[in-house]
C-alpha cells in the first residue's frame, strides 16, 4: 500500500486519520490487510510525512503494528514544515520584490539576464558543464558584480544600485532582531522558479495577516512583519501546522527507514530547509542514524520537480519507467524489505523533460556526501567527512 500526498495543507491528525482510513478501504477491497505500508509526499507533503513519522510513527507499518520485522518507510521531498518560518521569509522577500513600483524591482527579463549570468560563473565548479550547478554552495556570484558601470545609464544588462541592494538582501539568510536565524535563503541557480510578476510572491503571502495576526483585508501588508510576529506564530501554531521536531527515535527504533530530498534549485522553499533539518536530527542523535535516514539533495532540480538537473527518480511522476537504482520508491521498498541502504540515487533528465530520449543521467550521494564526477559527468566517488564509498561496488 503506497499512500500518495501533494500540496493540500492538512493540519496535525488529518494524515493519521487519512491513513487509517485507507488501511481500512484496502482491507475491504482485497479481502486482506495489507503487509507494508509506505508514504511518499513533496512540498505540505514533505511536511505532512514529517508529522506522520515524529507524531504516528505506528501508521506506516504492517498488520503486526508490534512486530519490528515489519518495516515502514517513508518518502519526503522539500518539506514545509517550518511552516511559520518558512513565510516569514517569503513575507520577507515580497518586501522587496512585490511592488513593480519601487526602484530596486527587478523586472523578470533582468531576472533571467542574471540567472544566466549565475550559471556561467558556476557550471563548471563541478566539473561537468551542463547547465547543473551540482552544489550551489560553493558558487561565489556577487550580486554587485551586476552594478551598472555608467549608472544612472542602466541597460538591461546591469543592476542599478537598489536592484543589486535588493538582491542581495534576497540571497541573504533572514536573521532577525538579537541575532535570531529564522530561515535560509534561496540558493544561486533556484532563479528559474521565483515568481518576478511584481505581485505578492507565492505561499500563502496572507498568512500572517489572517491566520496570526488577524487584521482586516484592507489592513494586510507584508511589511508588519518582525521577530515579535515571528514569535507570536510560533506560539499560536495554529492548527499544530509546524512539524519541525527532530526526534526520529522511535520511528528508527521501530525499524523506519526515511529517505529525504530537496532540489537544490527550489526557487519556493530554500534548499537548505531540509539540511537545516536533517543537521537538527544529527544533534538530537548522537549515534550514527545512516541505517535509518538518508538526506539526497538533488542537483539543478526546482520544488519536488521540473528544472535543468535530473530531476526524476520517481518522485512526482508515475510516466517513466526506471531502472532500480533511478527509482526512488524501489530504492525505500529494497531497503525496508531487503536492508539495502541508498548508497547512491541515480538522477534522469529526460529530452524536453518528456522523453522517451534520456538526455543525461547523474548519480547523487546522500548528504553530506559529495558526488565527485569525470567530465562526463560519471561517479568518481561520493566523498564524505567521515568515510568514502567504492562505486565499483554499486
Ligand atoms: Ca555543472
Amino acid at each position: 500500500m503506497v499512500l500518495f500526498f501533494g500540496f493540500i495543507l492538512t493540519i496535525r491528525r488529518a494524515v493519521h486519520l487519512t491513513t487509517v482510513l485507507a488501511k481500512q478501504i484496502t482491507r475491504r477491497f482485497y479481502g486482506r490487510s495489507h503487509r507494508k505500508a509506505y508514504y511518499t509526499g513533496c512540498s505540505s507533503g514533505g511536511k505532512q510525512g514529517l508529522r506522520s513519522i515524529t507524531s504516528f510513527p505506528e501508521d506506516f507499518d504492517g498488520m503486526r503494528t508490534s512486530c519490528l520485522s515489519d518495516f515502514p518507510g517513508t518518502l519526503i521531498g522539500a518539506p514545509a514544515y517550518s511552516w511559520n518560518h518558512l513565510n516569514a521569509y517569503t513575507l520577507r522577500v515580497n518586501m522587496y520584490q512585490s511592488d513593480n513600483s519601487l526602484p530596486g524591482y527587478i523586472p523578470p527579463e533582468k531576472v533571467k539576464f542574471m540567472a544566466q549570468q549565475i550559471i556561467n560563473a558556476c557550471d563548471e565548479l563541478d566539473g561537468v558543464k551542463d547547465g547543473v550547478i551540482s552544489n550551489p554552495r560553493v558558487c561565489q556570484f556577487r550580486p554587485e558584480s551586476l552594478l551598472c558601470k555608467y549608472y544612472p545609464k542602466a541597460t538591461a544588462e546591469c543592476f542599478t544600485p537598489a536592484q543589486v541592494v535588493n538582491l542581495a538582501n534576497i540571497f541573504r539568510d533572514y536573521v532577525e532582531t538579537n541575532s535570531t536565524y529564522i530561515f535560509p535563503a534561496f540558493e544561486r541557480g533556484s532563479e528559474w522558479l521565483w515568481s518576478v510578476t511584481g505581485r505578492n510572491w507565492t505561499l500563502q503571502p496572507l498568512y500572517y495577516s489572517n491566520l496570526i495576526l488577524n487584521i482586516s483585508a484592507e489592513s494586510r501588508s507584508p511589511h508588519s512583519l518582525n521577530l515579535s510576529t515571528i514569535e507570536l506564530a510560533d506560539e499560536i501554531n495554529p492548527g499544530d501546522i509546524i512539524a519541525n521536531d527532530p526526534h526520529l527515535e522511535l520511528f528508527f527504533n521501530r525499524g523506519g527507514k526515511v529517505i529525504h530530498y530537496h532540489g537544490w534549485a527550489d526557487g519556493l522553499i530554500p534548499s537548505r530547509t531540509s539540511v537545516d533539518y536533517y543537521n537538527r536530527v544529527e544533534r538530537t542523535i548522537p549515534s550514527d542514524f545512516s541505517d535509518s535516514y538518508r538526506l539526497f539533495m538533488i542537483p539543478g532540480m526546482g520544488h519536488c520537480k521540473s528544472g535543468p538537473g535530473p530531476w526524476v527518480f520517481n518522485n512526482n511522476s508515475d510516466t517513466f519507467h526506471l531502472d532500480p537504482l533511478a527509482d526512488m520508491l524501489k530504492h525505500l521498498v529494497d531497503w525496508v524489505e531487503n536492508g539495502n541502504a541508498p548508497e547512491v540515487l541515480l538522477g534522469t533528465k529526460y529530452i524536453n523533460d518528456t522523453g522517451p530520449g534520456v538526455e543525461f543521467q547523474r548519480p547523487i550521494c546522500p548528504y553530506p556526501g559529495r558526488s565527485d564526477l569525470d567530465w562526463k559527468g560519471r561517479l568518481e566517488g561520493c566523498k564524505h567527512l567521515e568515510m568514502q564509498i567504492d562505486v565499483s561496488q554499486l
